[in-house]
């Protein structure tokens, strides 16, 4: 049941990465976005495939087996997602760059003290760096409500409108990951292994290809973001 999901998970980011690389090679502007959407699944894709193969997780001393490859992916692709937001709100993203810093340091901190949290066989240091993990994940879905949605509103009506879907997306995507933390066997183990796998397997498919799914067919949107490339064209209708 685990490596079907896996396999499931392996499958579904590797649909998304061919498809967003597609979307890439097609597009007239800001064509960017639609790499760092392919390489946020295409990374997923590589991590998946290495757990449904056996070799992305570990046994603990506890007995539990550990995904450790997880957090690999994670550490990757949480400062990418966060990277396509600020990129969309942010008319000016190279005068932004202490805010795009404090989100991915955050960020860093907050999978880094995960994986410690999720790795330990003491309930005290599970505990300890939990609390600091969702502090951290606290004060990015913070940045992000705050600087981010006011720098959006400043935008097109269009970016506006997509970016406030994607980071309402993100913000209730990534607060159930510390729930599914709680409840897997890492937790109170609520739910087995297998409930786990599956829960987070919804997950990660909702905020990356879900994700991607909706920033990339916004080509108007994308379009006015990267200084009107397409935008200013007649949109073809796909
Ligand atoms: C952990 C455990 C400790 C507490 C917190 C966590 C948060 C994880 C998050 C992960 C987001 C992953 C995404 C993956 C992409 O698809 C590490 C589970 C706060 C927010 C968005």
């Amino acid at each position: 049941m685990e490596t079907f999901l896996l396999v499931v998970g392996t499958l579904g980011m590797g649909l998304g990465t061919a498809y967003f690389a597609y979307l890439g090679t097609q597009s007239t502007g800001g064509s960017y976005f639609y790499w760092i959407t392919a390489l946020i699944t295409g990374f997923a894709f590589v991590s998946y495939l290495a757990m449904a193969s056996g070799a992305g997780s570990t046994i603990l001393d506890d007995g539990r087996e550990f995904y450790f490859f997880r957090y690999i992916d994670w550490l990757i692709t949480t400062p990418l997602l966060l990277l396509d937001l600020a990129l969309l709100a942010l008319a000016n993203p190279g005068r932004n760059t202490g805010l795009i810093a404090g989100l991915i340091g955050l960020d860093v901190v907050m999978i880094l003290t995960g994986l410690v949290a999720g790795s330990s066989t003491s309930t005290f240091v599970t505990t300890v760096f939990f609390i600091i993990s969702t502090a951290a994940l606290v004060g990015v879905l913070y940045l992000l409500y705050t600087r981010l949605f006011a720098a959006a509103r400043a935008q097109s009506p269009n970016v506006a409108g997509i970016f406030s879907t994607l980071a309402i997306l993100t913000i209730v995507l990534w607060s159930l990951y510390p729930v599914v933390f709680l409840l897997g066997t890492e937790g109170f183990r609520a739910v087995g292994q297998g409930g786990e796998i599956f829960l987070y397997l919804i997950l990660d498919l909702l905020a990356k290809v879900g994700f991607g799914f909706l920033l990339l067919s916004n080509r108007q949107a994308i379009g006015e973001v990267s200084g009107g490339g397409q935008s200013a064209r007649p949109s073809r209708v796909s």
